[in-house]
């Protein structure tokens, strides 16, 4: 079921195709349900939430049930087992070590005759992190998204996420947020999270940035409310390209190929290599880990729908392949893959040799695993500390070093017509060479 190509145009057209695959006219219908549900939610507040909540999750909620109270949360911890406690603990420790060293320092620059420049960096009021419910309800994707908020100083973390058919929070997904250091929990989710998180609700004061991945009503939710609250990204489906060349393992690729397909039926793994053997032997893995896979029917579908191998003349045509595609995820499976790098120009992570399977990086390594997917890598980059900082620029100037741009900022109002810009110099260079005269 995995396609093998081995002709380069065929390589691009499909490369094309499977990066465009979440742009269907399935979305814009899907947009007017998302405009009308953030209207709602902006007009009813909580008693939409509820309502929504009912319709979509089948959980019927009273006000009161939206935030995940003391007791909830405690037992959370009864219900994790000890090794994944341990587990989440590593992975907090490795993810916040990574992000300390991204933390945006701010500075000052002093010049001559007293000018000081500078960039000033503070973190958001509030952050509002988003976690899927159902199958891709991840505890991963909390030390993800809350630990690069908590070590950029916002103040208020809120993470939001809907209820499953009891009405109860996956206890795991519970006990990373705690860990992690988040303020409040609401069992909500879909666009009317994302709603709330921007408009606010008597229970769910509104935020300044949200952030995290969800499904394409969260996504569409998040393109439609930004500007009125700042969002990371617009998270598609996940995605893995390798590149690989005779040294790889097949096996190992097998398994890296699965892992990502078995995420969503709409996930992408691409295989490009020159070694024409080693795509034969991988495909003929895939076939045989896919035997007893659990999630066996959903992989399938990905990797027939939107998985590819391709043999390419030599590792600089699969290099270009994958700056085509701009992968969210991508391996370099090769002999050198520092000197591969080299030749690398767009993906969301990458992930050098052999023994650096993207799992490593889906759960401790420690950069973030919410990446920018569908090409987006071409230019923007994955969430860090920085997605939840904002920057001012500082500016002093003295009376000398005023007046040495006066004429120049004179002559820039004449040209653009303003001319209290012009008045906001001259008065003042006026009354500092004559601190006597009326102004
Ligand atoms: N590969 C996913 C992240 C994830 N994997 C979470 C396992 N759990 C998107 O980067
Ligand atoms: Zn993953």
């Amino acid at each position: 079921m995995l396609r093998l190509i081995t002709q380069l145009s065929e390589a691009q057209t499909e490369i094309k195709r499977i990066a465009a695959r979440t742009h269907s006219e399935q979305v814009q219908h899907k947009e007017a349900t998302v405009r009308e549900i953030l209207q709602n939610v902006r007009r009813q507040g909580d008693e939409a939430l509820l309502r929504y909540t009912l319709e979509f999750d089948q959980v019927g909620l009273a006000p009161g049930d939206l935030v995940v109270g003391a007791t909830e949360l405690d037992a959370a911890y009864q219900r994790v087992s000890t090794s994944l406690l341990k587990a989440i603990r590593l992975a907090k420790q490795r993810i916040e070590q990574f992000h300390r060293e991204r933390i945006c320092k701010s500075w000052v620059q002093f010049q001559d005759r007293g000018i000081v420049l500078g960039r000033r960096y503070t973190p958001v009021d509030a952050a509002g992190l988003y976690i899927p419910g159902g199958r891709a309800s991840y505890p991963s994707s909390v030390l993800m998204s809350a630990i690069p908020a908590v070590v950029a100083g916002v103040p208020r973390i809120v993470l939001v996420t809907p209820p499953n058919p009891e009405g109860k929070i996956n206890p795991a997904v519970l006990v990373a947020a705690q860990e992690s250091g988040v303020h409040e929990i609401y069992r909500i989710g879909g666009a009317q999270a994302i709603g709330a998180l921007t408009y606010g609700t008597r229970t769910i004061a509104p935020v300044s940035v949200i952030a995290g991945p969800g499904n394409i009503y969260v996504t569409l939710a998040k393109k439609l409310v930004y500007g009125e609250v700042g969002i990371d990204s617009l998270a598609g489906p996940s995605e893995v390209l390798i590149i690989a060349d005779s040294t790889a393992n097949p096996v190992f690729l097998a398994a890296d190929m699965l892992a990502q397909a078995e995420h969503d039926s709409l996930a992408s793994a691409i295989l490009i290599t020159p070694d024409g053997r080693l795509a034969e032997r991988t495909i003929e893995a895939v076939d045989r880990q896919l035997e007893n896979h659990p999630r066996r029917t959903l992989t399938e579908k990905s990797l027939a729908n939107y998985g590819l191998v391709i043999v390419t003349a030599d590792l600089a045509e699969a290099a270009a392949l994958s700056n085509l595609f701009a992968p969210e995820h991508l391996e370099l499976e090769v002999e050198d893959p520092w000197e591969l790098l080299e030749k690398v120009r767009h993906a969301g992570a990458i992930f050098l040799g052999h023994a650096t399977p993207e799992a490593v990086g889906d759960y401790l390594a420690g950069p973030s695993h919410i990446l920018p997917t569908s090409g987006t890598a071409r230019y923007a980059s994955g969430v860090g500390v920085e997605t939840f900082q904002k920057c001012s620029s500082l500016v002093q100037y003295t009376p000398q070093a005023l007046a040495e741009v006066g004429e120049a900022i004179d002559a820039l109002t004449a040209a653009e017509g303003l001319p209290s810009h012009g008045d906001s110099v001259r008065l003042r260079l006026q009354q500092y060479e004559n601190p006597h005269s009326p102004t």
